[in-house]
């Protein structure tokens, strides 16, 4: 980390940020500040568990939209390097509820660039000259892909949900925030990330989880659309290459070659299944079609070629060797499932899915 030894990192009680807190405790000596509302996506047992914690996390329960708090929490971290993955992230609920995610995603990423530019602005030159502002954004900001070619740096930005409108708002301004006020800002853009802890709404813990559970497994429309996954560790890897070795002003776009349709992903979560937990019958009888989510994209996919060539990134996970570990965590892990969603009331956001 050459010698950033205070690192803010927003959003880390979710599933990304919660996968980068662990890394930096475990494999960097940094003071580690966790800046989190504490959300229905929050989860810090994970990190809690880690003996480092103790001495090296340190939660700031905060809301980005809070102006004041924001501003005091950046000024008691005094970072060398910000971490900003704090979002609200999940497309189907920025379906129900657009509000939140302006609030948390435009407001929120606002609030924190001022806080964190004065406090960049007031820092020694060796300091501000190693200080880094890391925006961790999504590939769904370039809209949807028809059945050839893949996104990259020079990808028009066509965002076509709520979410990824909020998401391409806060790309804007933080590169706003480099090009006006001059912030060493990096920006990276991935694609879907998987693995443990992730929370249980989005596809594969919620096919994992129904699969498991011998109930109906809901699959979009006709279950064609196309995403490129990615094993969240890898994701951890990029992210700490382009937070340290990122050109300012830059952006990275960061996928693994994990193309799938979601029919396929979910066979592939059957057939796991059916070899862990044999039912009699095979699982994917429990694929049920239901009605599509609106303005759904039809494919996403990456060309990583930047930050494999610049950075020297590669994933190091298969998607086969990825999923399985995936689907062994959620079957190890089916009480904290429960525990999560029950904490945050949780019942489905579309069609009541997971109530129950
Ligand atoms: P997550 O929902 O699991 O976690 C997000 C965390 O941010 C939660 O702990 C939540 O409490 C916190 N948060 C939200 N609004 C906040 C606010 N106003 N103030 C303080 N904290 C707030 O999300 P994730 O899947 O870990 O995604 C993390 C980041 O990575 C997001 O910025 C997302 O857009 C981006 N991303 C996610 C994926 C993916 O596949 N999950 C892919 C590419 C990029
Ligand atoms: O029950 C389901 N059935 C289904 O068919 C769910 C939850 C999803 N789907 C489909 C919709 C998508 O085509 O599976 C695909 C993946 O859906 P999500 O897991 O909701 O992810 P997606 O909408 O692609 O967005 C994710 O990747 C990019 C993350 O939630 C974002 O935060 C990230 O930026």
């Amino acid at each position: 980390l050459a010698g950033r030894c205070r690192i803010l990192v927003t959003g880390g009680a979710g599933f990304i940020g919660g996968a980068v807190v662990r890394r930096l405790l475990s494999e960097s000596d940094a003071q580690v500040f966790n800046l989190d509302k504490c959300g229905y996506a929050s989860d810090l047992t994970n990190i809690e568990a880690l003996p480092q914690a103790e001495a090296r996390h340190q939660l700031l329960k905060v809301d980005l939209t809070d102006a004041e708090a924001t501003a005091a929490a950046v000024q008691q971290a005094d970072p060398d390097l910000v971490m900003h993955l704090a979002a609200e992230s999940h497309v189907d609920r920025s379906i129900e509820g657009p509000g939140a995610f302006i609030e948390s995603n435009v407001s929120g990423t606002f609030q924190l660039l001022q806080a964190v530019r004065a406090h960049w602005e007031g820092l020694s030159a060796e300091r501000k000259a190693g200080f880094r502002f890391h925006h961790i954004s999504t590939d769904e900001v370039f809209g949807s892909l028809g059945a050839t070619g893949r996104f990259s740096e020079t990808t028009s930005y066509d965002p076509r949900s709520p979410y990824s409108a909020s998401k391409a708002a806060s790309d804007h301004l933080v590169s706003a925030w480099h090009h006006t006020y001059g912030l060493p800002v990096v920006l990276t853009n991935c694609s879907n990330n998987y693995g443990p802890w992730q929370f249980p709404e989005k596809l594969i813990p919620v096919v994992i989880l129904k699969a498991a559970a011998g109930e109906p497994i809901p699959l979009y429309g006709d279950g064609a659309n196309v995403r490129d996954w990615l094993y969240v560790e890898d994701h951890v890897d990029a992210l700490l290459l382009a937070a340290t070795q990122g050109t300012p002003g830059r952006a990275y776009c960061v996928g693994g070659h994990g193309e799938r349709t979601n029919k396929e992903v979910v066979e592939a979560i059957c057939s796991e299944l059916d070899d862990l937990l044999p039912a009699g019958a095979p699982h994917s009888r429990l694929v049920t079609p239901v009605t599509d989510r609106p303005g759904h994209d039809r494919r996403y996919a990456i060309d990583p070629t930047r930050i494999s060539s610049e950075l020297g990134w590669q994933p190091r996970h298969s998607f086969e060797e990825g999923l399985a570990e995936t689907v062994r965590w959620y079957l190890e892990h089916d009480s904290w499932c429960g525990a999560v969603r029950e904490q945050c009331g949780y019942s489905g956001v579309r069609l009541g899915l997971l109530s129950g």
